[in-house]
Formats: structure tokens, C-alpha cells, sequence
């Protein structure tokens, strides 16, 4: 399959400014008839190209209102059409088959509901059309079928009409207003029941929400429906943006590819970024829903009312409606702690991301299969470049920036390039050299060392920068980076002079600071202001200061995670091991009465072992976890009283969805982690306890997490008791099966490998594909197991998948990919894995895409 450029773009030949659509459904086979009212774009004799996809033939092809026979040819997938006028109404008819639809692209079946997911490519499935996000149309949108199986038909904008019909069929007509590409287009169909409210925007405008679902999910919509309304009133309060039709609905299906999809007025969601109680979702899901909410919620300023002149761009609207949702979300609970979850992530998946085979900037040059890209990069280091260019404007810079982008480009395909330049506009600010963040892939990896003359007077630190190597960009120039730094007071623990914003833009740099009253310690990359790798000389006696004395409470948590990820990576080189100054720090954060639960829950978890491998050359998964797991003995043994002391307090609680209830909660299953890593007598006892007398399921994962890990008698009768007590909760099983495919006992790849053939499980299914295989895929230890009997099941799954569902198979791709990253013998096995899989006929673009990029 051949790679699609960047600088390959044209503007379409053809614009559609109306188009009618006419749904006859059913699930076997709907007729689809498209009118699209057709214009010529500039002069040119190019004919009419429209997209079809997944083997979409035409029934009938008419111009004009008459049928043709030879004036249209089909060329690979796409329906050409030869018009001799300007202005022509083109009137195609296919026929589709929803419930033969695995690929969830396009319109298929989910549990009886037929409902539609089209970005980024999926509406020529649906009918021909110019399928790209830069040809915009208004649509009109008949929808007619059977009343009992169907009785509810949604689309976007407004319901214009509906009806009975004949013979037990029904029908409905909606109409969108506002000019849309088509991956923004969504229908629903089906029985579903909805939660309804009201929203009064701040000029006075009542909105009707609705989120649709199967009726005995109404009362698992609560927390949505108020994340709705708080996201409609920041997004008003903080972004200046108001809701702009009379309508807003949400239906949630169970068959997803990914977590929502923003159409507009017409939000489709994965089930699992909507329902929730107490009882079946835990604190980390009910904070997900919220924000997946949020964000979709905000596409519809950043990505519909302004959308994106083509894929390359993706990044316009899905980093910086991230950044919106992180905002959000940071100011509906504690921005610190909303921090280092942010970062976490950032570490988890982009990083690694960067350093390997995927590597691409954050708006790429290349792609082969668009789905593929998707990813932690544009999505999340999109945000952290949004998030810098606000930090480099200033909030008031940065927010005159937002205003002029909407109102400049309102009702346009908009290009990453356009938003940079309404930042220059709006601010005054130069970002020539800012613009490398869009176009370098890579980690910077920074370097920061700090001298001083003598006490009470200079000191100096040098700075250094250097961007990796990465596919295609061997040759890499230095990028502005913005770094928040303090000096500490080593005595007193102030920040001498306050904290600074030091933009290192070159290969190296030395800024002085005089007048220190103190010995200084040197704090940098305040609230991770860079999305950088940074290395600094300062000693573990430096870090364990900072851990405990800074002013910046994620300069705080960076102290301590340095401070382990150094001991435990030199561990792992197999340098001397001295555990006491992480004890020595883990046991001040713990009792200071000063911190919150949440902090402190964040503060004393280790870096995991994927992110102690990423500081290693040729990982070996077995010592990182031994000498993880000594350290956390270690930590459990030494600090026991304190361990009791966190789960005793964090256990009053009853429950309450609030920061400080979240806090302590989190603070708990933390501690319960320790007192087992401890082999404390009583750790089994302690946790079957929670796991049974729990009024909640943060709690409840929280124990059986820790039983799964371990082989006590426990163990199996949590497991048997959790799924007996949610069997046919889909997304709660989901939670069953990934407690056993995270577990860190041995024995798990066998175990895994009988889930695979659990009557419960399916690979048609993402969520339950998730669940599995996609936890098992980021286990280090099973996953890794030496035989390569993991690799090996992984492939197996890439392989079976990618006949349903690509996009599902492809994800599956890159913990293989990642090899060349472990010691030679394991990363014989994953490329063996890897060349098995390439040589399979037949392989979709997506996984060949994924595959040959992580051998080439
Ligand atoms: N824009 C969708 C993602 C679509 C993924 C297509 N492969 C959801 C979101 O980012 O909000
Ligand atoms: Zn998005």
C-alpha cells in the first residue's frame, strides 16, 4: 500500500454544499440514497471522484435526476463520475449490510442498536462521497424503518419531522445546519431510553440534552449528564465558547473502537466513558467519563465549528481539545494531582512511542492508513505544545490566541500553521523557531547542572538539549523549551528570587542568579513545563530535600520518582544498591500531616517497570522487576507501622465521590500493596476483608488487584466471587479479566491463554479485546515471558483480529514493535513474532503499516 504525503495536498476539485441522505434501514441490508448537490472548484476538466469503501457498489448512479448507465466507472475503490457543467445534483443509491459490518467503521450493528462511527474514513462506507474533512456540506437526513425495532432515530442538528408509516415502519428527518465534513456525520437507531435535562446557555438559550441508552442503564448516566453541564459552563466561563444548536445528544453503544467520537450534536460514546455507579466503576472511571465527556463535548468548537483541512492536522483539534479537557479536569479536582496523572500517561505511552519505530512529529509528514494515527503523540505531546505555547504567551496571550483562531476560522478546514499564526497574531509573539515542535519528532533530552562560587553569592547553570534520531529525521535542530525553575534555600527549603521561566533554545545554555543568601538546590521543569527527559548531577541527598521541601507540588513528586528511578535503574546496572534514602523520603512523605491523601497515594508508587526499562539499553524484564521488587519489599518491611498507619486511616471513609474521598481510597489500596510486598502475615486476610465488606468498586478492584498479584487461598475466591456477582456486566467482566491478565504471579501466560477460550471472551469486541490481550500486551513480566509463548499469543491475536476489525489488530501492534529495546534474545523471539505476521497474505493496511515500520 502506498504512503500518502503531506505536501501531496490539493484542495478538493469538487465542493458539496447540501446533501440529502435517505436511510431505509435494516440490519441485513439498508438502502442508503445520497443527493449531493455538486459544485466545480476552480477550472479544471477533473471529474467527479467519489470515495467508497469496504466493497460499496452502486445500485443506481443518476445526474441531474436521470439515470446513467456508462457515463460512471468504478477505479480501485473510489465512484468516477465525468460532469459536463459547473453545478450538477448527483443522486447515488448503494445497498449495506450493518450487521455483517465487524470492522465497527461506517454504519453497523451493536446489540441490536445500528448506529454509525465515520471518522476518520468510515462515511464511504456509508455512500460515495468526497471523503475528506476539507469538503463541508449541510445535511438533511431521512431515516425510515421498522417502529418496534427502531423506535428511537437520531442525527445530528435538529428533528425536522418524524412519523408513522405503513406496515409497522416509521420515519424521521433531521437537519443540521452547520456545514460539516462527513467523518462528523452520526445516526442512531434503536430502543433506547434517555436521561434528560437542561442546560440555559449564558445568553439565555435552553439546550435539550439527552444521553440515550438501554433502559436499565438510566440510572448509570448521572455522573455524565452532570459532567455535560459542567463542561458546557467552563467551556463558557474559560474558553468564551457557548453551545450553538437546540439539541444535544449522547447515545453509548457497547461495540467501540476507541472511547467517543464527537458528531456533531450527536456524540457517540464507548459505553464504558458513560456508565457508572459506586458500585461497578471505580474513582479512575467515574474521572475518565468526565473527561472523555468534556473533550468530545469541546470538539465541538476545536475540531467542528473549526475542523481540520485535512488528516496531517489531526493535531488542530485533538491536542489542543485535550489540553481543554485537562484543564477541565484539573479544575474540577486537585490540578497537581491531575498533573501527575497527565505526566504519567505522557511517560507510559508517548514516550516510548517517541523512541521507537512510530516515532512521528505531531503533525506527521507520511502516512499509509490514517487510523494508525491515533496516538499518545498527536493526542497527548499535542497537548503538551499547546500547553507550552500558552506558557510562552501567558494565560491572557495565550486566550486572545484561542479568541482569534474560532473567530477567524469559524466554519473552516483549518491547518495546524493557521492556529500558530493566530497565536502570533493575537499575542505578538514569535514562534518561528516554536514551530519545530511541530515538525521534530522525539524526546529532547536536557541536560541541567547547577554550580555555585561560595554561599551568599552566584550560582550557574548550564543547560544542554539534544533531539534523538528518529525515523526519517536523522538530523535533528534545538527546539524552545521552556523550563520553570527554582533555586531552594538548601537550609531554609525557599526559593530564592522566586521561580523562573528559562527558555533554553539552544544546544546549550548557562544563566547566572546572584544575590543567594543559601546554598541553592536546584528545582526544574515546574509542573513539567517541557515534555522533556531531563538529567541533572544532583545527588540523592539533593533529591530527597526537594521530595520533601518544595514549594511546587509536582516539582515535589518529580523529586521522589527521580530519586527511586535512580536508585532502582542503578540497581539494575548493577551498581551499588542503597534503598535508605528512598525509605528515608517515602517515610517523611507519608507522615506529613501537611499532604493530601492523593498526593501522597502518587508520591510513594514507583516508577513503573515499563519506565525503569525505557532508562535501560537492552532491557531484561526479569531484572527490573527483581530489582523493583526489592525496593518494594524493602519500602513495605521498613516503613510496616507507617503502611498500617495510611490503610487505618484512609479506611474510615464511607464512600463519596469528592478529591479528598478519591484521596484517601487511592491512599489505601496503595498502602494494601505494601503491607503485601511486605509479606505482612496478615496482607491476604486484610485485603479478602476490603474486598468483601467494600460499598464500593474503587475499592473492591483495589483489593482484588493485590490478591491477583499473589497465590494466597484468597485469591481464587475473590476472583470466582467478582464474577459471580457481575456476570452479564459487560464492563465490569471487562475488569475480571484484565486483574488477570495484569497479574504479576507467575503462571500468567497460561492463564491467560485459557481466558482467550473463557465463554466470555471475544475478539469482536474491543472493549473485552482490551481487557485481555491489551492489558496482557503491557504486562512486563508475562507478556516477556522468556519462552516467547507471549509474543507468540499476541500475534496470534494481531492475526485473528485484523480479519474482524484492523483498527482493533493494529493496536495490538507496537509491544511487539518495541524490540529492538530488549536484550537480544527476547527481541529475536518479538521480531520473529513481527516477520510471521508480515508474511501472512492479505494483512490490512493498518497492521502492515504498524508491522513493516517496527522491522524497517
Ligand atoms: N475524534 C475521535 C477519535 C476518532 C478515532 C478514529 N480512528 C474521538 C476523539 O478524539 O475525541
Ligand atoms: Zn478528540
Amino acid at each position: 500500500p502506498a504512503a500518502i504525503r503531506r505536501e501531496d495536498y490539493r484542495p478538493p476539485d469538487w465542493l458539496v454544499p447540501e446533501i440529502a441522505l435517505d436511510f431505509q434501514l435494516d440490519a441485513q441490508a439498508t438502502r442508503v440514497t445520497a443527493r449531493l448537490t455538486v459544485r466545480r472548484q476552480g477550472a479544471h476538466g477533473h471529474p467527479l471522484r467519489l470515495d467508497g469503501g469496504g466493497g460499496l457498489l452502486p445500485v443506481s448512479v443518476s445526474i441531474d435526476g436521470e439515470e446513467l448507465h456508462d457515463a460512471w466507472r468504478i477505479d480501485g475503490e473510489q465512484l468516477v463520475i465525468d460532469l459536463p457543467g459547473d453545478d450538477h445534483l448527483v443522486e447515488t443509491i448503494v445497498q449495506i449490510a450493518p450487521a455483517a459490518n465487524s470492522t465497527l467503521m461506517g454504519l453497523y450493528a451493536s446489540n441490536g442498536l445500528l448506529c454509525t462511527q465515520c471518522e476518520a474514513e468510515g462515511f464511504r462506507r456509508i455512500t460515495f462521497f468526497p471523503d475528506r474533512p476539507d469538503v463541508l456540506s449541510r445535511y438533511t437526513v431521512r431515516m425510515e424503518g421498522d417502529a418496534a425495532l427502531y423506535p428511537v432515530l437520531l442525527s445530528n442538528g435538529d428533528q425536522l419531522d418524524a412519523g408513522e408509516l405503513p406496515a409497522g415502519r416509521h420515519y424521521a428527518l433531521w437537519r443540521d445546519p452547520f456545514p460539516k465534513p462527513c467523518y462528523l456525520f452520526a445516526l442512531v437507531a434503536g430502543d433506547l431510553s434517555a436521561n434528560r435535562d437542561q442546560f440555559v446557555t449564558r445568553s439565555g438559550r435552553t439546550i435539550d440534552l439527552g444521553i440515550w441508552v438501554r433502559e436499565a442503564d438510566l440510572p448509570k448516566t448521572r455522573h455524565a449528564m452532570a459532567s455535560l453541564k459542567a463542561s458546557m459552563a467552563w467551556d463558557e466561563r474559560v474558553y468564551g465558547r457557548e453551545y450553538d444548536l437546540a439539541v444535544f445528544n449522547i447515545v453509548a453503544v457497547s461495540d467501540f473502537n476507541f472511547g467517543a467520537m464527537e458528531n456533531k450534536g450527536l456524540n457517540i460514546f464507548n459505553s464504558r466513558y458513560i456508565l457508572a455507579d459506586p458500585d461497578t466503576a471505580t474513582d479512575a472511571d467515574f474521572d475518565a467519563i468526565a473527561g472523555v465527556v468534556a473533550h468530545e463535548y469541546f470538539h465541538n468548537w476545536s475540531g467542528n465549528r473549526v475542523t481540520c483541512r485535512d488528516w496531517f492536522q489531526l493535531s488542530l483539534k485533538e491536542g489542543f481539545t485535550v489540553l481543554r479537557d485537562q484543564q477541565f479536569s484539573a479544575d474540577q479536582g486537585s490540578p497537581a494531582v491531575k498533573r501527575i496523572e497527565d505526566v504519567r500517561a505522557l511517560r507510559a505511552a508517548q514516550f516510548p512511542e517517541d523512541a521507537g519505530p512510530l516515532a512521528h512529529p505531531i503533525r506527521p509528514d507520511s502516512y499509509i492508513e490514517i487510523s494508525n494515527f491515533y496516538t499518545a503523540t498527536i493526542y497527548n505531546k499535542g497537548a503538551e505544545v499547546i500547553r507550552m505555547m500558552k506558557l510562552i504567551l501567558g494565560d491572557e496571550g495565550f486566550r486572545a490566541g484561542t479568541d482569534l483562531y474560532f473567530d477567524r476560522h469559524d466554519g473552516q478546514a483549518a491547518t495546524c500553521e493557521d492556529f500558530i499564526v493566530a497565536m502570533e497574531d493575537a499575542s505578538g509573539a514569535d514562534l518561528t523557531q516554536f514551530r519545530l515542535w511541530y515538525t521534530q519528532a522525539g524526546t529532547p533530552r536536557v541536560t541541567a547542572s547547577l554550580t555555585t562560587d561560595a554561599p551568599g553569592g552566584r550560582a550557574r547553570l548550564r543547560l544542554s538539549q539534544s533531539v534523538p534520531t528518529t525515523p526519517g529525521q536523522p538530523d535533528k535542530q534545538p527546539m524552545p523549551i521552556p523550563l520553570k525553575l527554582s533555586l531552594l534555600g538548601a537550609v531554609s527549603g525557599a526559593a530564592m528570587g522566586g521561580e523562573h521561566l528559562v527558555i533554553l533554545d539552544e544546544a546549550e545554555k548557562e544563566v547566572t542568579f546572584d544575590g543567594l543568601t543559601e546554598l541553592p538546590v536546584l528545582s526544574i521543569n515546574h509542573g513539567f513545563s517541557a515534555p522533556i527527559c531531563l538529567e541533572t548531577d544532583r545527588s540523592p541527598a539533593d533529591l530527597a530535600f526537594l521530595s520533601a521541601h518544595d514549594e511546587d507540588p509536582f516539582a515535589r513528586y518529580e523529586a521522589m520518582q527521580q530519586l527511586m528511578l535512580d536508585t532502582l535503574v542503578g540497581a539494575a546496572k548493577g551498581g551499588p544498591v542503597d534503598h535508605t534514602p528512598v525509605i528515608d523520603a517515602v517515610r517523611n512523605t507519608l507522615t506529613d500531616p501537611a499532604l493530601d491523601a492523593a498526593f501522597v497515594a502518587e508520591a510513594v508508587l514507583l516508577p513503573s517497570e515499563a519506565f525503569i526499562g525505557d532508562q535501560l539499553d537492552a532491557v531484561d524484564p526479569e531484572m527490573v522487576a527483581t530489582v523493583r521488587e526489592a525496593l518494594r519489599a524493602d519500602l513495605g518491611t521498613e516503613l510496616i507501622d507507617e503502611w498500617r498507619d495510611a490503610y487505618a486511616r484512609a479506611h474510615a471513609n464511607r464512600y463519596e465521590y469528592s478529591p479528598n474521598a478519591k484521596g484517601m481510597r487511592r491512599l489505601r489500596s496503595v498502602a494494601l500493596a505494601f503491607l503485601a510486598a511486605a509479606g505482612a502475615p496478615d496482607w491476604a486476610e486484610l485485603a479478602f476483608a476490603q474486598y468483601r465488606a467494600s460499598d464500593n468498586m474503587t475499592d473492591r478492584q483495589g483489593a482484588l488487584g493485590v490478591l491477583a498479584n499473589n497465590d494466597a487461598p484468597e485469591r481464587e475466591a475473590a476472583l470466582a466471587d467478582f464474577y459471580d456477582r457481575y456476570a452479564g456486566d459487560a464492563l465490569v467482566i471487562d475488569k475480571w479479566f484484565t486483574a488477570q491478565a495484569l497479574s504479576t504471579r507467575s503462571g500468567t501466560v497460561e492463564a491467560v491463554e485459557a481466558l482467550a477460550r473463557h465463554p466470555d471472551f471475544t475478539i469482536a469486541n474491543p472493549n473485552r479485546l482490551r481487557s485481555l490481550v491489551g492489558a496482557f500486551a503491557v504486562n512486563q513480566r508475562a507478556f516477556h515471558d522468556p519462552s516467547g509463548r507471549g509474543y507468540r499469543f499476541v500475534a496470534d491475536m494481531i492475526l485473528g483480529v485484523d480479519k474482524l476489525n484492523p483498527q482493533a489488530a493494529a493496536r495490538l501492534v507496537p509491544s511487539l514493535g518495541r524490540w529492538r529495546r530488549y536484550e537480544p534474545g527476547r527481541a529475536s523471539l518479538m521480531r520473529d513474532e513481527l516477520e510471521r505476521v508480515l508474511a501472512v497474505p492479505g494483512l490490512s493496511k493498518d497492521v502492515f503499516e504498524q508491522v513493516s515500520k517496527s522491522l524497517g
